[in-house]
C-alpha cells in the first residue's frame, strides 16, 4: 500500500490544492472551519480513491443492517488508520491552524441512541481492519437525536441540525437510487398452473443512498457505510396549487416522504409515530436488499451461478430486531421479481440472514400490530403470513406443552407480529452480546427457541474500537504504551498484554500516572467549558457515562453521593479519598423517570458544588449532550468506571471495555461483560459489588423485597437519603423528587437500588481507600486493566462473526 501522501511538503501542496478546487479559496483566505472541511475533503478523496475494487469478484460480502450508526468524528481516526496523523500534524502546525482544533470543528453525527449504534461503528472500523468485504446499510437522518442542553437542572432537547454546513465525508449516489413502494393491494395472477402475486397501486417513493467511506487500520481496505434518504418518486407536483398560492398544499408530498427520514426514533421513544418507525424500518431493509440483488445479478447470476449460490457471496446481519423485514422481503423480491421458488426463497433467506438481539427489557422487544403491517406492506405481510402459517403446520406435536410452546414462538399471535420470533425463525444464527446475556437469553428471553434448536444459538461478546477509543482517545498513554511494546497493538490489540511486563516497573507507573494527568487535565477544562464546574485534577475522577435508564441505575450512584455527602456533615472527621463524580448520557424524550434522574444529579451537584463544608472532597459534574466526541475525552480522564446496573438487566456494556482499557478500575455488578472483565482481570483488579443474576431472580420470584422494610430498619441512613428527595433539602434548584420518590416506595424498588445499596457504598469506600493507601498498587492496577483489554477489541468480535456466522475471513495479515 502506497501511503497516501510521501512527506509533509506532498501533504500541504495537496491540501492547498483541494482549498483551492474545492471551497475556492487560498487557505490563508479560509477560517478553521473550512480548513478543517478542506482537509476532511482531502482525505475522504483519498478514501474514495482506495474505495476497494481491488476485490475478487468471487469473495463473500457481509452486510451490516442497522438502523443505528453512531460513527463519530472520523478525520482523527481517518489519519490515524492511514499512518499520516504525525506527518499530517506537523504539516497543520506549519500552514497555521494546528490538528486539534480542525478536528474540533467536525461535527459528531447522532445517527443513533447508544451502545447499539456505537457497537455498528465498532464493527465497521474493525470489519475493514480485518480486510473484510464488511458494508454498512442504514439511515441518512436529517436531523440526529437531540442534542441535549441542560437548564435548571433539567435536560433539555433541541434539534441536531448536523447537516447544516454540509458532511464532507458522504458521496451522495442518486444513480444508485431504487424504488420502495408502501400501501396499494396485492393481485393474484394465474397462467398454466403457475401463479404469482403483483402489488397494485402503491404508493412510490425514491430511495437515495449517500455513502461514507470506512477505512481500515493500514489503509489498505477501504469499506462503506450505505445510508438511505427518502424523497419523492417523481417532482410532478400540483402546480395549480402552487399557482393559486397553495404552496404548503403543492408540496405536502414532499414533505410526507421526506418525513421518513427526518427523525431518528429515541430508544424509549413510546408510542409516538410507530407507523413512521415501521416505515423507517421497511424503508432502508428493502433499499439495501435490492442494492444486494442487483449487485448479484450483475457479479453472479449474468456469469452462470444461480439464486442458490446466494449465502455463498452474501451475508445479511441484523442489528437487533429493526431490520427483522429482511427475511419477508428478501423472499418477496426473490419469489415475485426473479421467480424463486417460494420454499427455496425461504430456505436461501435463512442461510443469508443471521440475527444479533442486544437487549432483555420486555418494552424494547418490538411487536407491530398485524392490521398496520397488513395495510403498510400487503405482500411482504402475506409472507409473514405464510411463513407463519408453515410454522405452525410442521410445529412438533410430540411435546407435553407443544401448545405453549408455539404460542411463544410463532410469529403472529394476539393481533400483533412479534419481530424477535420472526427474525430467528428467518436467522440461521442467533446471538447474544456477552457470555451472561447469551444464557439469559437461552434459558429466559428465547427459552422456547433454544428448546428447539439450541443449534441455532451462540454468544459473541461485544468489543469496541481499540484504535479510536485508546489510540485516538488517549494520545500520551498511547504514546507510551508503543514506546513499550511497539505499535504492533493498533494492528493487534492482544499485544497490550504485553503490558503485564511493565505493571510493576516505577518508572512505567509513573508516566502511566502522568498520561492520565494530562487527560484529566483537558477534561476538566471541557467540563468547566461546557458546564460551568471548577475540578481539581487531583481528584479521583469516579465516571458513569451511558444512557439514562432505570435499570442502569444512576440513581443508586446519585444516592451514594448523598451519603457521603450526609456522612461528611455528620461527622467532621470523616474524610473521603478526594472524587470528583462525572455523569453524563441522555434520557428519551418520553422517559419521565430517567429525566427526572437527571435533574436529581443536577441539583444534587448544585449542593455539594456550592457547600464550602464538602467541596474540596466532593464535587459533581454532568457533562451535558453525551456523544462520541466528548466521550473520548470522558474515557480517557476516568479513574473508577462505574458499570452498576442491576445483575441480569445490561445485556452487555461496552463503556465497560471502553474505560478498561484506558486504565480505570471497574466498580461494578456482576452483570454483562463485567463478568467476563472480572475472569479476566482477576478479582484484585475490580471491585464487584450487588446481588448475582441468580439471586435477582429468586428475589422476584418469592417477592421476598419490600422496599419500605429497608427505609424502617435504617431511618437515619437509608430512610434519610429517601426524605431528602422530598423534603426540600435538594428544590433550590428547581424542586423536589417526588415521582422518584414513588419510584422507590410506591413501586417497592423494582430496580433494586436500595438492596444493593450498602454493598455498592461499602465497595466503592474500599476502593477509594485502596487508591489513597497506595497509588503505586492502583498504576499497577490501572496498567494490568489495559494489559488484558485486548480481548475487549471488536476486531477480536469481528472475527469470531466472520468465522462462526459469516463464514467470512479477511484478507488482512496479523503480523
Ligand atoms: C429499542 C428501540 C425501541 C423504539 C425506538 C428506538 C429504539 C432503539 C433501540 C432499541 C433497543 C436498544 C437495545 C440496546 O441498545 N441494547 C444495548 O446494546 C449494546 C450493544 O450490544 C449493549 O452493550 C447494551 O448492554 C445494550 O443495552
Amino acid at each position: 500500500m502506497q501511503p497516501i501522501f510521501t512527506d509533509k511538503q506532498d501533504f500541504i501542496r495537496q491540501y492547498r490544492s483541494v482549498c483551492h478546487y474545492t471551497l475556492g479559496k487560498h487557505y490563508e483566505d479560509m477560517g478553521d472551519t473550512e480548513r478543517y472541511m478542506a482537509l476532511a475533503t482531502l482525505i475522504a478523496n483519498k478514501a474514495n480513491e482506495v474505495k476497494t475494487d481491488n476485490r475478487g469478484a468471487n469473495r463473500k460480502a457481509v452486510y451490516y443492517f442497522s438502523l443505528e450508526f453512531l460513527i463519530g468524528p472520523l478525520l482523527d481516526n481517518y489519519l490515524l488508520n492511514f499512518g499520516v496523523r504525525d506527518l499530517v500534524e506537523e504539516g497543520c502546525a506549519d500552514l497555521g491552524t494546528p490538528l486539534d482544533k480542525l478536528i474540533e470543528k467536525e461535527v459528531d453525527p447522532g445517527l443513533g441512541n447508544g451502545g447499539l449504534g456505537r457497537l455498528a461503528a465498532c464493527f465497521l472500523d474493525s470489519m475493514a481492519a480485518e480486510g473484510m468485504d464488511g458494508y454498512g446499510n442504514g439511515m441518512r437522518y436529517r436531523y440526529g437525536l437531540f442534542r441535549q442542553e441542560i437548564e435548571g437542572g433539567r435536560q433539555v432537547e433541541k434539534t441536531d441540525n448536523w447537516l447544516a454546513k454540509g458532511y464532507p465525508w458522504e458521496t451522495r449516489k442518486p444513480e444508485s437510487a431504487v424504488t420502495v413502494t408502501f400501501g396499494g393491494h396485492v393481485e393474484r395472477h394465474e397462467e398454466n398452473g403457475r401463479f404469482w402475486f403483483t402489488l397494485e397501486g402503491a404508493e412510490k417513493i425514491r430511495a437515495v443512498p449517500y455513502d461514507v467511506p470506512i477505512v481500515g487500520y493500514s489503509g489498505t481496505t477501504v469499506n462503506h457505510l450505505r445510508l438511505w434518504s427518502a424523497e419523492p418518486y417523481n417532482e410532478d407536483f400540483d402546480l395549480e396549487a402552487f399557482n393559486r398560492g397553495d404552496y404548503a398544499d403543492a408540496m405536502k408530498f414532499r414533505s410526507d416522504i421526506e418525513a421518513i427520514t427526518t427523525i431518528l426514533y429515541p430508544n424509549d421513544a413510546g408510542e409516538h409515530g410507530r407507523i413512521l418507525r415501521l416505515k423507517q424500518e421497511y424503508l432502508f431493509v428493502s433499499a439495501g436488499l435490492q442494492t444486494i440483488l442487483r449487485d448479484y445479478i450483475r457479479k453472479h447470476i449474468r456469469k452462470g451461478d444461480t439464486w442458490e449460490d446466494l449465502p455463498k457471496y452474501v451475508a445479511i446481519h441484523t442489528n437487533d430486531t429493526h431490520p427483522a423485514l429482511c427475511g419477508p422481503e428478501l423472499m418477496r423480491l426473490l419469489v415475485d421479481e426473479q421467480g424463486v421458488d417460494f420454499d427455496l426463497a425461504f430456505k436461501i433467506a435463512r442461510q443469508t440472514i443471521s440475527y444479533t438481539n442486544h437487549t432483555v427489557m420486555p418494552e424494547a422487544l418490538e411487536k407491530w400490530s398485524i392490521n398496520t403491517l397488513r395495510e403498510l406492506l400487503p405482500r411482504t405481510y402475506m409472507i409473514i403470513e405464510e411463513i407463519d402459517r408453515r410454522y405452525r403446520e410442521g410445529f412438533p406435536h410430540n411435546y407435553d406443552n407443544w401448545y405453549e410452546m408455539l404460542r411463544d414462538t410463532a410469529i403472529l399471535w394476539d393481533g400483533q407480529a412479534r419481530m424477535a420470533n420472526l427474525s430467528v425463525i428467518f436467522s440461521h444464527s442467533v446471538n447474544g452480546v456477552s457470555a451472561l446475556h447469551t444464557n439469559i437469553i437461552e434459558n429466559s428471553v428465547l427459552k422456547t427457541f433454544y428448546e428447539l434448536k439450541p443449534e441455532l444459538f451462540n454468544n459473541k461478546t461485544n468489543g469496541v474500537s481499540h484504535r479510536r477509543f485508546l489510540g485516538n482517545a488517549n494520545p500520551p498513554y498511547a504514546r507510551l504504551i508503543t514506546s513499550a511494546i511497539g505499535v504492533g497493538w493498533l494492528r493487534d490489540a492482544n499485544q497490550l498484554e504485553g503490558l503485564t511486563a511493565y505493571e510493576n516497573d516505577a518508572s512505567f507507573q509513573e508516566e502511566f500516572a502522568a498520561s492520565k494527568q494530562w487527560c484529566k487535565e483537558r477534561l476538566s477544562a471541557y467540563i468547566e467549558k461546557t458546564s460551568g464546574v471548577q475540578l481539581d485534577t487531583n481528584m479521583i475522577f469516579d465516571v458513569q457515562v451511558k444512557r439514562f435508564h432505570a435499570y442502569k441505575r444512576q440513581l443508586l450512584n446519585a444516592f451514594k453521593i448523598l451519603d457521603i455527602y450526609n456522612r461528611m456533615l455528620d461527622d467532621p472527621n470523616y474524610k473521603p479519598e478526594p472524587t470528583a463524580f462525572i455523569f453524563s448520557g441522555k434520557a428519551a424524550q418520553s422517559y419521565t423517570f430517567a429525566k427526572e434522574v437527571i435533574r436529581l444529579i443536577n441539583s444534587i451537584a448544585d449542593v455539594v458544588n456550592n457547600d464550602k463544608r464538602v467541596n474540596e472532597y466532593i464535587k459533581v459534574a454532568f457533562v451535558p449532550n453525551f456523544a462520541v466526541s466528548n466521550a473520548q475525552l470522558i474515557y480517557s480522564a476516568a479513574d473508577i468506571s462505574e458499570q452498576i446496573s442491576w445483575a441480569g438487566s445490561e445485556a452487555s456494556g461496552t463503556s465497560n471495555m471502553k474505560l478498561q482499557m484506558n486504565g480505570a478500575i471497574t466498580l461494578g455488578t456482576y452483570d454483562g461483560a463485567n463478568v467476563e472483565i472480572c475472569d479476566l482481570v482477576g478479582n484484585d483488579n475490580i471491585k464487584i459489588f450487588g446481588l448475582r443474576t441468580e439471586e435477582v431472580d429468586e428475589l422476584r420470584r418469592n417477592h421476598s423485597y419490600w422496599a419500605w422494610d429497608l427505609y424502617n430498619a435504617d431511618r437515619g441512613r437509608i430512610g434519610r437519603l429517601i426524605d431528602m428527595l422530598t423534603d426540600g433539602s435538594l428544590a433550590r434548584l428547581s424542586g423536589n423528587f417526588e415521582s422518584v420518590r414513588d419510584g422507590l416506595m410506591v413501586n417497592n424498588d423494582h430496580d433494586l437500588v436500595l438492596k444493593d445499596f450498602y454493598s455498592y457504598a461499602q465497595a466503592w469506600a474500599e476502593l477509594t481507600d485502596s487508591y489513597r493507601a497506595d497509588r503505586a498498587a492502583w498504576n499497577r492496577s490501572a496498567i494490568h486493566n489495559t494489559a488484558k483489554s485486548g480481548y475487549f477489541s471488536s476486531d477480536r468480535t469481528i472475527r469470531e462473526y466472520g468465522e462462526d456466522i459469516w463464514q467470512i475471513s479477511g484478507s488482512a495479515s496479523r503480523d
